[in-house]
């Protein structure tokens, strides 16, 4: 596919309620859109990087730098033949993973327009529908807390995952607990401790949780494997996997049992399918995580979890859990029975609000 242009759209959306983690509070979501035109048709990708480098050490301002004077230099006017073909030209980038998934992303869905296949049939995913949960930030009181539950569980969802920190969790959790006996519940540190918390942690071994997710530092897999020797309940890796290589130190090192998945931190769509492959080979259960994306990241993440084994409810929950207007005119929605419907259009098989694109764009950067 010949990259006759590249757009870079730096977008600002107001969630619809504040999503509070570890690291920080945001109301409103920024990330870069990328456009990719070639052959007549338009590829759309998004770049996960916030704001802040608090969930990764990218931001969008370093992923429009990476993009602007390293990436699309090496795309621009050349003939990029798939994924593989377009990671093989990044290699000589160190890290930058969410700048490069984002222009992986918008490859994709080219090749899929190009080909009139769906990407969940260009991955061979097995599912029309997914099912899928909710992340609930951090809440102000444990009251709070079970109240937002209590209103997500009342729209549907059957799995619920919330965020801790130090000095809420335990007992926040333990809220959460009482106040739903049976419902399928997780955690997320993102990070937030080290290894001497483990004893303060170990009251969630009781709760019956599904998981609990990247309690210590993005580069601690070996102290991960010392905590899951402690645990009953499984440990699950987001931050710290960021290759199909550490997805295999992870199992190799018994450091966790379950594996987040997200194309932008891993580097791309094609490396979620290796990580998924790989986990697969090994028993090891995944689930597609999320970064609060509009309906081209959701998209795209409901595609991947179509693939076989990721076999727990996946962070992609509907359009109005994040945002009143999106930039897809498609809007997911939550089915009865807590799934969303995998898109079946060609490509990420979602269209553009150009509207909504520019009321939302605080920059846009063009090259051809
Ligand atoms: O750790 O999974 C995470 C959002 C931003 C950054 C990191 C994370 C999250 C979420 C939200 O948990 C998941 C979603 O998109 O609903
Ligand atoms: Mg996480």
């Amino acid at each position: 596919m010949k990259i006759e242009s590249v757009s870079l759209h730096h977008l600002s959306m107001p969630l619809v309620s504040p999503f509070e983690t570890s690291f920080g509070r945001e109301t409103t979501r920024q990330c870069v859109i990328i456009e990719i035109h070639s052959e007549g048709l338009i590829g759309w990708g998004e770049c996960v990087a916030s704001h802040d480098p608090g969930y990764s050490y990218e931001t969008v301002g370093t992923s429009m730098h990476i993009l602007r004077d390293f990436i699309v230099p090496l795309i621009l006017g050349k003939d990029v033949k798939d994924a593989l073909d377009f990671q093989g030209r990044v290699s000589g980038i160190r890290g930058h993973h969410l700048a490069k998934a984002g222009v992986e992303m918008a490859l994709w869905d080219l090749l899929g327009k190009r080909e009139n296949k769906s990407l969940r049939e260009l991955f061979g995913g097995v599912r029309e529908k997914v099912e899928v949960g909710v992340s609930v930030g951090i809440q102000d009181s444990p009251q709070k807390l079970v109240q937002t539950v209590t209103e997500y569980v009342n729209s549907g969802y059957a799995r619920v995952k919330i965020k801790i920190k130090p000095g809420k969790d335990v007992v926040e959790t333990q809220s959460v607990r009482s106040a739903f006996p049976s419902i399928r519940l997780q955690v997320d540190a993102n990070s937030a401790y080290s290894l001497d918390d483990a004893p303060r942690l170990k009251p969630l071994d009781d709760l019956n949780l599904l998981l609990i997710e990247q309690p210590l530092f993005e580069d601690d897999i070996w102290d991960h494997h010392k905590l899951q020797a402690q645990f009953q309940t499984p440990i699950c890796l987001d931050e710290s996997i960021v290759s199909p290589r550490h997805a295999r130190y992870a199992i190799e090192m018994k450091a966790c049992k379950i594996i987040n998945i997200k194309a932008g931190r891993l580097g791309g769509l094609s490396q979620g399918v290796m990580v998924h492959d790989l986990c697969q080979q090994h028993n090891m259960p995944v689930w597609c995580g999320g970064m609060l994306e509009t309906g081209i990241g959701r998209a795209s993440n409901l595609a991947l979890a179509s693939l076989p084994n990721f076999t727990l409810p996946g962070d992609v929950s509907a359009s109005d859990r994040y945002y009143q207007n999106d930039i897809t005119n498609e809007r997911f929605v939550l089915n009865s029975d807590s799934t969303i419907t995998v898109p079946h259009g060609a490509g990420l098989g979602v269209t553009i609000n150009e509207d909504a694109l520019r009321a939302f764009t605080l920059k846009k950067e063009k090259f051809c």
